[in-house]
Formats: structure tokens, C-alpha cells, sequence
């Protein structure tokens, strides 16, 4: 029997799957008798370091796990679960750590996009069973903006290498814990967790260790869901977000079977976008909670869902949080929320006041789950100009000129799947966005969307050089040359695509191969 301490933020989901896929039950400590019997206790931790250890303290956590700490029984920690373990973090300056280990938890200070997002390797400092039959170049989900420091070298199990180098696992007699998800790692972080889990495991050595690790690009294959006219939820794919051919809403496939299949040709990442969630609610919407859970249960990479995602008011007049609304799609399995057209009238009222309200979906999100949980999705399209004093908008010069010959543009944000231009511009948005606690932004273009004629350079590199957090490039993916554009034109971290993954026109592993040698990726 396997403890599980969830402390009520985040997605914990993924952990109970990843578990139980490898064969084992798993207890969620309720109590803190729970965890005075604990034998094997996993502790993975999402969100904030101040509001996790405000939780353990208000639960009467904190002296059973200082005790079980102390007695060396088996114990592994993620991400946060990490954090905990030391005496402070500059996340939240005034809050004590469990203090297990000597040290703190920093802020990254560093040229590169913070959160540092992606799939990066590690290198091993000393033999571990979590790493039997690790090669050694193996690459790791990492997310989060701060990092372990520890006063004693001798507690190090690997360090990676992002801008600095820092501690990225940490080992002390019985008692380890990664700054990565396992759970999230896909087979590689499988097989970390069956080392844990396995009483029979012994330490051994790797026999390759990295000199320096690299973060690599992502590939990001997105998944739009909605139901068709029969009711049934499928994924589809539109021309410029419009997903009806002679009349009936494009299916191309099931959603949960779609996901498992670009998990297995090795996706770095899967993303469902609830296309109509702008006019339903998505707490209502039980089919697409029951594909996230479903999915969850054996895609083991990140998840991110979006649509809906705001403050509503149901047919009865009960009220609802985003926060809520958010809660129930982590709950369900998902790893990142990603906020749409609300982010566009979260700006909007920005721009209109100066302040911060932190009742914003955005901020309450971020808050709670950390800035690495929320995505910002945004769909912009194309508005030409002569020349930038034409508009109050944010412009680029533009070397494919518009109808007219006009040489400027500007993004201008819609919602309600591009129904409703705004007035507003896609890089204010992003900056916006950033300033309330986003953590990434999705940049999609509703004129590039499905007409496989390369992604919009120009947007990404505008609106990648106005923020400092990591971009999603969007929209126009025809072929596997455009990856390569993409990465070395731009400095997105990461490429989404849809209607070529979805006809079968290009895999995943096509354009992984075409990227290698030439691109950090992962294999
Ligand atoms: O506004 O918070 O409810 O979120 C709704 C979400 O649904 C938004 O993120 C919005 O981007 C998305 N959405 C709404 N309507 C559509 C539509 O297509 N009619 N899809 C839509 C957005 C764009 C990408 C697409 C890429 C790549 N689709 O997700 O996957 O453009 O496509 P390609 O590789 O085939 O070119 P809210």
C-alpha cells in the first residue's frame, strides 16, 4: 500500500494513476494517523510554497511528517513536495519549511523564460535506485519557477542545467525527492516511480552521465473538442476556427483515443481546447471532465484544458468561482489551465482601470496553483494599417503586406472562438497576462489555423520579445519544416499543431526525426 499526502492543490491525479498503473493501491492520507502508519509515503506537490505549508500546518501535518522524515522510511517528494522538505522558500519569504534539509528555495535568476517549462535532463551525482536502468540522457518534465538550494552537497542526487545549474533531485539515506514529475516524464518517469516502488531494487550506478543538460523544444499536439450536431463529443479541426464542412461539425476522431495515440508516438504534451466552452459551462460538462479523466488514467505528459474558464452564474443563480471551475479540471487530471476570452476582458478592464483587482480568473488561479498551472490562449487575427499612427494598437512591420499594400499591422484579440474582434492587441494581452500571474501563453492565429502554410513568424517573435514567459507557437503547421522554422526563427519554446497530426498527414515521430540534429527535442 502506497500513502499518498495530497494537500488539497494540484494535480494529484496523475500520481494516483501513475501509481496504480504500475500495479500498486494507493492511500490518500486523510488523517494524520494516515500518516504516522505510513510505510511509503509519496508526496507531490502543485502550487505555492506559502499555501502548502500554511495547508500541512492547519492539517496537524507537520510534526507526523517531520517524525516520519526522521525515521528514514521510504519517502518520495515532487516538485513541491521537494520544497517542503527545506527550511524556507523566497516564494513565500516568511513561511517555515519542514527543515529536513539544510538550505532554501530560490527564485530562478536567470536571462531564460522563468517558469522553466519542458522536458530537460539530469545529471546523476551518485547511484540511486530510482535510476536503474536509466541510460543517463533520459529527459524529465520540470516545472516551476524556483529551485532547491541545499547547504550540504552530500544530499545532491542530480543537478540540470537551465541558465544555472541547480539542484534537481535530492537524496538523504531513505528520503528522495525530484524537482520533476515522474508522473508526467512518460516511461522514463514510469520507470523512476517503479524504482521507488519496488522493495527490490538496489542502488546502481548509471553509466552515463551528462555534462551539461538542455532544455528541449516541445511538441504540442492539440486536441479542439466539441460536441456535433448528434450530441457526441468529438475532437475536430477547423479552417480559420471554422469547424463545419457542408453543414456538420468536422469529426475526426475520439478525443480520449486520439490523446493516447500522440502520447505513444511521443507527444511532449497533449492539449484539449473545449471549443464551445465559451457559451456552456463547463461544470455541467460531463463528458469532457470524463476525457480528462479517462486520459489521465494512461497518458502520462502534461494536460492542459481550456475553455470556460471564468466566473459564471448557473440557470438556479448559484454562483461560481473560475477558480472552481479550474479546480474541477485539475481535479479531473488536468496539469495546466488554459483561459481564453475571459483573459481578453480580464485585460480589457486592466487597461480601463490601472489595477489589479486579484479577483481576476487569472490571479485567483495563479495564486493558488502557481503561475505554471495557467495558460493563456490567445486568437488573433490579422488588421492591417498604413502606418502605426493609424491605430492605438501595438504594431509590427509586416513583410507580407495587406490587401492594399499597407506595410503595418496589428493583432487584434477575439473571443468567443473568433466571432468577436476586441479592442485590444494580442501582445498588450500578453503582457497583461504575464503581469497578473500567467505563466505561458498559447498564440494561436486564426488567419494561419489549418491552412498548413507555416506558422505567423512575425506574431510569435513580437509577442515572444514582449514577454518573458515561455510562448506556444500556434496555428498553420503543414509540414515538418515549419517545426524547424519555427524554432530557429523564433525562440517559442514549444509547437502546436492539430490538423496534420489529426489527417494522418504528418506524425509526430516524422517531424520529431526531421528535428533531430538540429533541434534540442525529445526522443
Ligand atoms: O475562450 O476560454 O472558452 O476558450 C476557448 C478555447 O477554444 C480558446 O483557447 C480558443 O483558442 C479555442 N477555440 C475556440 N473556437 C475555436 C475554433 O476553432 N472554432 N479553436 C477554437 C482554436 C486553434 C488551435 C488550433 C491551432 C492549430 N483552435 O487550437 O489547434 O490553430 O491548428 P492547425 O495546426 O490545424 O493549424 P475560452
Amino acid at each position: 500500500m502506497i500513502t499518498l499526502l495530497d494537500y488539497g492543490a494540484g494535480n494529484v491525479r496523475s500520481v494516483i494513476n501513475a501509481i496504480e498503473s504500475l500495479g500498486h493501491n494507493v492511500r490518500v492520507v486523510s488523517g494524520v494517523d494516515d500518516l504516522l502508519s505510513a510505510e511509503k509515503l509519496v508526496f507531490p506537490g502543485v502550487g505555492n510554497f506559502g499555501s502548502m505549508m500554511r495547508i500541512l500546518n492547519d492539517k496537524n501535518y507537520v510534526h507526523a511528517l517531520k517524525d516520519y522524515l526522521l525515521s528514514d522510511r521510504p519517502f518520495l517528494g515532487i516538485c513541491l513536495g521537494l520544497h517542503a522538505l527545506f527550511e524556507k522558500s523566497e516564494e513565500a519569504p516568511d513561511t517555515k519549511g519542514l527543515g529536513f534539509i539544510s538550505g532554501q528555495v530560490k527564485k530562478f535568476d536567470i536571462h531564460l523564460s522563468v517558469p522553466h517549462i519542458g522536458w530537460n535532463g539530469v545529471n546523476i551525482k551518485k547511484p540511486s535506485r530510482i535510476f536503474n536502468g536509466s541510460r543517463g540522457d533520459e529527459k524529465f518534465y520540470f516545472v516551476h519557477s524556483y529551485h532547491v538550494v541545499p547547504d550540504d552537497d552530500s544530499v545532491v542526487l542530480t543537478t540540470t542545467n537551465y541558465g544555472v545549474e541547480f539542484v534537481s533531485g535530492i537524496q538523504k539515506g531513505n528520503i528522495t525527492a525530484t524537482q520533476f514529475h515522474p508522473e508526467k516524464s512518460g516511461t522514463v518517469g514510469i520507470n523512476v516511480l517503479k524504482n521507488f516502488l519496488d522493495p527490490g531494487s538496489e542502488k546502481k550506478a548509471t553509466t552515463h552521465v551528462l555534462k551539461e543538460t538542455r532544455l528541449s523544444k516541445r511538441i504540442v499536439a492539440c486536441l479542439d473538442v466539441r460536441s456535433n450536431d448528434h450530441g457526441d463529443l468529438v475532437v475536430t479541426k477547423g479552417d480559420q476556427y471554422d469547424v463545419r464542412k457542408n453543414g456538420d461539425v468536422r469529426n475526426l476522431g475520439n478525443p480520449v483515443e486520439l490523446a493516447r495515440t500522440y502520447y505513444e508516438q511521443g507527444a511532449d504534451e497533449i492539449t484539449f481546447l473545449n471549443i464551445t466552452g465559451f457559451r456552456d459551462f463547463p461544470l455541467e460538462d460531463i463528458p469532457m471532465m470524463d476525457v480528462l479523466k479517462q486520459t489521465s488514467k494512461n497518458v502520462f505528459v502534461p494536460l492542459t484544458i481550456g475553455g470556460g474558464i471564468r466566473d459564471y452564474t448557473d440557470k438556479q443563480g448559484r454562483k461560481y468561482t473560475a477558480l472552481e471551475v479550474a479546480t474541477e479540471y485539475f481535479r479531473s487530471g488536468a496539469d495546466k489551465i488554459s483561459i481564453g476570452g475571459d483573459a481578453v476582458l480580464i485585460a480589457e478592464e486592466y487597461l480601463r482601470t490601472g489595477k489589479k483587482t486579484g479577483n481576476s480568473s487569472i490571479e485567483q488561479i495563479s495564486k493558488v496553483y502557481g503561475a505554471q498551472a495557467v495558460v493563456v490562449s490567445i486568437d488573433p487575427r490579422r488588421v492591417y494599417v498604413s502606418s502605426p499612427d493609424k491605430t492605438n494598437h501595438q504594431v509590427i512591420r509586416t513583410e507580407k503586406k495587406g490587401p492594399l499594400g499597407e506595410e503595418y499591422c496589428w493583432y487584434q484579440c477575439t473571443i468567443k472562438g473568433g466571432r468577436e474582434g476586441r479592442d485590444l492587441d494580442a501582445i498588450t494581452l500578453s503582457q497583461i497576462s504575464e503581469k497578473l500571474g500567467a505563466g505561458e501563453i498559447l498564440l494561436n492565429c486564426i488567419d494561419k489555423d489549418g491552412t498548413d502554410s507555416g506558422y505567423d513568424i512575425e506574431l510569435i517573435n513580437a509577442v515572444k520579445n514582449a514577454v518573458t514567459i515561455p510562448v506556444i507557437a500556434s496555428s498553420g503547421a503543414g509540414c515538418v519544416e515549419h517545426f524547424y522554422e519555427v524554432f530557429t526563427k523564433t525562440e517559442a519554446e514549444s509547437a502546436l499543431a492539430a490538423g496534420i497530426f489529426h489527417r494522418k498527414e504528418v506524425s509526430i515521430p516524422e517531424v520529431k526525426n526531421y528535428l533531430k540534429d538540429k533541434v534540442e527535442i525529445r526522443l
